[in-house]
This record gives C-alpha cells, sequence and structure tokens, in this order.
C-alpha cells in the first residue's frame, strides 16, 4: 500500500492508524502516505507521524509539505532544475488558485505577492525562512528572490523594462557578493551563511518590484582570524588566491602555493572557483574594478597579518618581537594596508593607557598571547568594517527611491535554534532571536483566542506553550540575563566565570525556564528555551560581550594612506566613540547583546507590521547526501521549530483576519450569490456561481473577479463548490484551519 521506491513506510500497519481520515476520504481508493500534501491531514498528529509522512514524500522525491499555514521545505541535497524552472515560477504565477498546486515555495510567494493587492490598503508581507545551518534556508529565500524577479517584473514600456531589468539583476548580484565575503565552509554546510539578513523587496503600485534593501545581523567576524579545525575563513579569501592574475598576484603579494595561518584546508572546493562571478556581480553594483582591486588588496594585506606570529618576550618591559619569518609578514602587510611598518608593529606589541586628571599616557608591552588577540581584533574591525559598507554599497545599489514603492516583501533568513556541547554568547543571541520569532508565530495565530472571546466567536480555547517567561528570563526588566551580562561589563570588575553563574542562578531563581544546572563541571548556566534546554558556558561570555577594541587600534587604521581604509575609518570624532573604552567617554556601553536586543527590536517591529509566512527548512542528514533521510537528525529538527505545535495551531486557529470595512468593501460584490442557470450564454470561464443581480451578458466579465475573489476565502470557495459534483475536488484552503 506505501510502496515508496522500494521504500515501505507504512508496511508495520501503523500507517493506517494515523491516516484513517484520508482512508475515510477516498474510500475505496489507495492512499499513498507520500501524497499527502498537508499534515494538518495526518492523524493524529504526533512526531511520529508527521516525520514518517516527511520520510514517505522524501523518499518520493516530493521536497514541499504544507503544515497548515507553514510550509515545510526539505533539502533535496540534489540538483532538481525542474522544480526551480522559471515555466514553473509562470505557473504558480498564472494558477487561478496556486494553492491547489503541489506545495512549493512558489505557492508562498505568489500567496504572499497576492496578499499585497488583495485588500483594499495594501499590506506588506513577510516571509520568515527558518532552518538549521544547512538546512536550505539560503536557497529558498534566493529561490523566493529569483521567483519575484520573474513575476514582478513586467512593465509595460521598453525603458521601463530595461529599468525593472538593471533593478533585477542587481537585486539577484547582490547575492554572490554577499556569499563571498560572508560565507564560509563549516562542517555543516560548504557554503554556510555566517550572518543572519532581512531582504525587503520594494513593490510599486503595479506591484513591480523596483528595488530592495538589505539589513544583515551578527557577522561572524572572528572567522577572519580563527577557524575551528576542519572550517574555513570566508570564501573571498580562497578566491582571490585561486583566482588572481599574475599581475595582481605580484600585486597583492599573493604568490602561487603561498601558506597562510587564516587559509585553512585550502583543497580545491567550488567557491573559491566564483572569483570571476564576484568580479562581475560588483561590478554589477557599481563597484569599479579600482575599487575592487582595493578590496583585494586590503584582503591580502590581512592574510599577511594574520602571518605575523610573535616570541615571547624575556623581559616583561620588552615587547614581543615577531619570529624572525614573520619579518616578511609585517613588511607586507603594512604595505598592503597603507601604514607605516614601525607603527603597525608597535600598536600591536603595546598597550597604551590614558590615566590621572591629565590623561597621561602610559606604554605598557604587552605579553605574547595579548599581542595576538590585537593582531586578531585589528583584522576583525576591518574586516567586520569592510562587510557593512558593502552592504551600505548594495543597499544604495538596489533601494529604490523613496516614492517610486509603496509595498514591500520581506523576506527574513536567520540561523535557527543551535544547541552546541559549548555553547556561549553566540548561541545566546541566535537563540534569543528564536525565542523572539516563535513568540511572533504564536501570537500571530493563538494569542488572537482572546480576540476571538471578545467577537463573541464560538471557540474553544485551544492551550499553546507561550515563551514569554523564557523571553522574560533572557530579555525582561529590571533583571534577566541580558541585563546581568551587560551589567559586569559596566561594571568592568573582574569577575570569574563561576561568580556570573551564581549571579544568574541567585538573580533569576524564580524563573521557570532557569534549568537545575547540576551536572556541568563548568560554570554555567540552563535555559529551558521552547526548543529544548541548553548549557550556556560562562566563561568569556562578559569579554565577548564587550567585544572590545582597543582605541588605539582604530587610530592606527585612521592613519592609513590606503584609499578604502581610509573611508572605513575616517578622523572625524563622531565615528570615534564606538570603540573608545567606557572610561574615557560618558556614552553608554554599547554591548553586543545591547546592539543585538536593539536590531532585532527593530525587526519584530517591521514583522508585526506586516503579514507572516513561514517556511521551515528540514535537512534530512548532515552528510548532505541524497535520498537519505535520517530520522533521528529530523526529528531533533521538528522538536526544535516546534512543528507538531504549529500543526495544532494552524488548525485550531483563524489565519487569515481581516478588518470588518475591509472584508465589506472586497466581498460586497458577492451577496446574495446564485447558480448559474444553463440558459445564460455559455461562459468560458468555471465559476459555478454568480450574484443575483448579475445580468447575464456580464457574466463573462464578472466572472474572472469573481473568482479572483473566491480564491482568498477557502470559506467562501468551499460554499462556492457544487453539492454531489465529484469533479470539482474543494478548492484545497490555503490551510486546513478556520477562516
Ligand atoms: V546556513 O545557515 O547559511 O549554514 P542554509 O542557508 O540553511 O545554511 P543553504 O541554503 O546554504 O543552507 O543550503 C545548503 C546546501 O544545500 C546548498 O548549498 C545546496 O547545495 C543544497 N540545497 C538546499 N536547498 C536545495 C534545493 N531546494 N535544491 C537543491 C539544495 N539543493
Amino acid at each position: 500500500l506505501f510502496q515508496v521506491n522500494g521504500h515501505n513506510p507504512g508496511s508495520d500497519g501503523q500507517a493506517r492508524e494515523y491516516l484513517r481520515e484520508d482512508l475515510q476520504e477516498f474510500p475505496g481508493g489507495e492512499v499513498l502516505l507520500y501524497k499527502l500534501d498537508d499534515l494538518t491531514r495526518v492523524n493524529p498528529v504526533t512526531l511520529e507521524t508527521v516525520l514518517r509522512c516527511l520520510q514517505a514524500r522524501y523518499m518520493a522525491d516530493t521536497f514541499y509539505t504544507n503544515a497548515g499555514c507553514t510550509l515545510v521545505a526539505l533539502n533535496p541535497f540534489k540538483p532538481v532544475p525542474q522544480l526551480y524552472s522559471p515555466e514553473l515560477m509562470r505557473e504558480y504565477h498564472a494558477a487561478p488558485q496556486p494553492q491547489k498546486l503541489k506545495p512549493h515555495v512558489f505557492t508562498v510567494g505568489e500567496q504572499t505577492y497576492r496578499n499585497v493587492k488583495s485588500l483594499i490598503e495594501p499590506v506588506n508581507q513577510s516571509i520568515v525562512v527558518s532552518g538549521e545551518s544547512g538546512a536550505g534556508k539560503s536557497w529558498t529565500s534566493c529561490c523566493l528572490m529569483k521567483f519575484y524577479a520573474v513575476v514582478a517584473t513586467s512593465p509595460a514600456s521598453w525603458e521601463s523594462h530595461k529599468i525593472a531589468e538593471r533593478i533585477e539583476q542587481r537585486i539577484l548580484n547582490s547575492n554572490p557578493v554577499m556569499e563571498a565575503f560572508g560565507n564560509a565552509c563549516t562542517l555543516r554546510n560548504n557554503n554556510s551563511s555566517r550572518f543572519g539578513k532581512f531582504i525587503q523587496l520594494q513593490l510599486n503600485r503595479a506591484q513591480q518590484m523596483t528595488g530592495a534593501t538589505v539589513q544583515t545581523y551578527l557577522l561572524e567576524k572572528t572567522r577572519v582570524a580563527c577557524q575551528a579545525s576542519s572550517e574555513r575563513n570566508f570564501h573571498i579569501f580562497y578566491q582571490i588566491c585561486k583566482g588572481a592574475s599574475e599581475d595582481e598576484r605580484l600585486q597583492w603579494h599573493l604568490p602561487e602555493g603561498a601558506a597562510f595561518s587564516w587559509l585553512p584546508n585550502p583543497e580545491r572546493s567550488l567557491e573559491e572557483d566564483c572569483f570571476e562571478v564576484t568580479r562581475e556581480a560588483m561590478l554589477h553594483l557599481g563597484i569599479d574594478t579600482p575599487t575592487q582591486n582595493n578590496i583585494f588588496k586590503v584582503l591580502a594585506g590581512l592574510l599577511h597579518l594574520g602571518n605575523i606570529q610573535f616570541a615571547t618576550s624575556e623581559d616583561e618591559a620588552q615587547p614581543c618581537q615577531p619570529m624572525d619569518d614573520a619579518k616578511y609578514s609585517v613588511r607586507t602587510a603594512a604595505s598592503l594596508l597603507g601604514l607605516p611598518e614601525d607603527v603597525l608593529l608597535e600598536t600591536v606589541q603595546i598597550r597604551t593607557i590614558r590615566a590621572g586628571r591629565q590623561q597621561q599616557v602610559f606604554r605598557k608591552p604587552c605579553p605574547r598571547a595579548e599581542c595576538d588577540t590585537r593582531r586578531d581584533c585589528l583584522a576583525k574591525l576591518i574586516y567586520a568594517r569592510l562587510f557593512d559598507w558593502l552592504v551600505s554599497v548594495i543597499n544604495s545599489s538596489i533601494c529604490a527611491d523613496t516614492d517610486s514603492w509603496t509595498t514591500f516583501i520581506g523576506l527574513l533568513d536567520v540561523y535557527g535554534f543551535e544547541s552546541f556541547p559549548d555553547n556561549s554568547l553566540e548561541q545566546l543571541c541566535i537563540n534569543y532571536a528564536n525565542e523572539k520569532l516563535q513568540q511572533h508565530f504564536v501570537a500571530h495565530y493563538l494569542r488572537a483566542q482572546q480576540e476571538y472571546a471578545v467577537e463573541g466567536l464560538e471557540w474553544s480555547f485551544v492551550n499553546y506553550q507561550d515563551n514569554q517567561s523564557c523571553l522574560d528570563l533572557i530579555e525582561g526588566s529590571p533583571i534577566s540575563i541580558c541585563s546581568l551580562i551587560d551589567e559586569e561589563c559596566r561594571l568592568n570588575r573582574p569577575s570569574s566565570a563561576a561568580q556570573l553563574q551564581t549571579r544568574i542562578e541567585t538573580a533569576l531563581a524564580g524563573s521557570p525556564c532557569l534549568g537545575h544546572n547540576k551536572l556541568s563541571r563548568e560554570p554555567s548556566f540552563i535555559v529551558v528555551h521552547y526548543a529544548g534546554p541548553v548549557r550556556y558556558h560562562t566563561a568569556g561570555l562578559v569579554e565577548k560581550n564587550k567585544d572590545p577594541i582597543p582605541p588605539e587600534l582604530t587610530r592606527l587604521l585612521q592613519q592609513s594612506q590606503d584609499p578604502l581604509l581610509m573611508g572605513l575609518f575616517p578622523t572625524n570624532p563622531k565615528e570615534k566613540t564606538q570603540e573608545e573604552p567606557s572610561g574615557q567617554s560618558r556614552a553608554p556601553v554599547l554591548t553586543v547583546v545591547s546592539k543585538f536586543k536593539a536590531s532585532l527590536e527593530q525587526l519584530l517591529q517591521v514583522l508585526h507590521s506586516t503579514t507572516p509566512h513561514y517556511i521551515r527548512c528540514i535537512k534530512p542528514n548532515s552528510q548532505g547526501q541524497a535520498q537519505t533521510f535520517l530520522q533521528e537528525e529530523v526529528l531533533s529538527q521538528l522538536e526544535a521549530c516546534g512543528l507538531v505545535e504549529t500543526i495544532h495551531i494552524s488548525a485550531a486557529g483563524f489565519p487569515i483576519r481581516v478588518s470588518h470595512q475591509n472584508f465589506v468593501e472586497r466581498y460586497k460584490l458577492l451577496r446574495r450569490l446564485r447558480p448559474r442557470t444553463s440558459s445564460g450564454p455559455r461562459s468560458p470561464y468555471p465559476a459555478k456561481w454568480l450574484p443575483e443581480w448579475c445580468p447575464h451578458s456580464e457574466e463573462a466579465t464578472l466572472e474572472p473577479l469573481i473568482q479572483d475573489i473566491l480564491h482568498t476565502l477557502p470559506v467562501l470557495t468551499q460554499a462556492a463548490a457544487i453539492p454531489g459534483d465529484s469533479a470539482e475536488v474543494m478548492p484545497a484552503p490555503m490551510h486546513c484551519g478556520r477562516t
């Protein structure tokens, strides 16, 4: 009964049990598990049943499945070009009811696109794409961008067609550039985005894409100077080493086969073959060849900086000197970064401290480890500024004028929930963001129950897991994990990891989401997230949160004669304040957590102003193999994204909410429907119902309009299906919930 590609998920008979609803729906017909397009129809909805359904679909090369109001996207780990062809995009775009076609990322794209114009007032939309590393988030976002580039650009005149084409090209070109500078090969994904992004595609009144903006979050800048074993630096470094011409190699001091300590695992990979693609894309974005060469020269300078190794100084009062073979690296790095060699070296070797009322300057040679930290910090500072600058260039190249767009579709591609054996500030921020997004999701669908009660709807209350107490623990006021870590930074007092653990556990003891921390040997605390408990180690947490940048480093870069660095580190005093330490400036310390919290709040404000759609990407196995579905790995992802709950929520809630006035305006056309009589002229349109007042002569004109309206309201489409007309399958609603 459930034979799928030689795989037999239903052979133990359990499938019958959870598919009984479907068996009833299609009596006598064979139910193939992989044909179940919507997980809300699995019965009962449990992790196991959902897992088995997804497995059957995956093995049958069916990668998209609806889970009520969410789309589940399984990573095929193999090219499936026919699934993403422009023809298929057009098919979904042209379909009267795209939700009737197979579940696809294009269905979400199209529905979102239609929603923008479906009400009297255009409503901004957002698509939240989540999942763990390598699950296919960037792929999905890219697919959506390509989809909109095809469907949302069909202007009438040749001139506007050219403009649209240019914008579309630029938006698509931002991808390879951001990937080259922001992606890297990790253990979990050869092309892993090391930052989160929110892209807003801007549409004009005619629903054509006129531009876009990109906002990025939490670039993993430490990767420039420190890569975990078997991982690599950002792609761009490998691209320049492999793709530079002979001339460029000479200019950038990158002889073939040169070894760089910040360039581990230089074996061939596809990404490094993309240098030309990156350059071409940069050119399209308005970054000319001289500027590009300047960027690559600075990046080569960073590689040489990484080769500067220090020898321990015998005498504490004397600075650590670079090892003999590192002297060439100092010279080359200094020349590529436009800095005087001695000043570069001295800034890394010697700490300057200002103290006393007169702000006297004291100079203290740093121990070897600190020299390394300062060298790394310099590289991170340059790379992070360069990345931000690139994002701003991309934005100025693709952003539309304010008066040329009215609505937007936002694509959010963020890191999924993370839990490793060793979790630190990065995971805390990522999981905090996921808690916020989960709350946004739940609020959208289930908190609304309170509204139902106020509106007097017949409704039995559905219980849901509210993660407010977890958010209170992380970000609440007056005391929370964030506030306690920030306080440590502000007070700048020496405190051990164990003391931080005690402070957190004592001050927040009352929180139901602070786990019992018994087994740990290292200082840590546990947060019980909606997706499961995570242990965070407190060692290094405060330091990471401070993200200290010695002011001498910024001052050093302000002396650079390199045109790019001069632009990135202007001498304008306004620019300096961010990196000044707290002791010298009255401005509040901007910690990593406080900056992240602020950008998250901004993002959520934008999301709240939109109608959200959700895509959960799932990685069927961590080896990246096609046709391999590892149940345990998928199970933990289903748990982490709360999919089963999502299905319950979708089935129970009212996912579509329209104000009474908008509803009346849009649907008043449908009052008093009557079946179309056979006496009227044969209409080419399939509508079965028309308003009573409609004369036969106007049927043909009105029918498409009515069809369009009907499709947007599942309850009405259901009413419109003629009872007993078995050929007319009831239009599949966008979800199996109530409306
Ligand atoms: V990370 O958080 O940036 O580390 P993502 O973004 O979740 O991660 P990504 O989109 O990069 O994952 O997908 C990982 C790889 O899976 C891609 O490089 C593709 O080779 C592969 N992939 C993902 N989705 C598809 C697909 N729909 N069809 C074919 C896919 N290959």
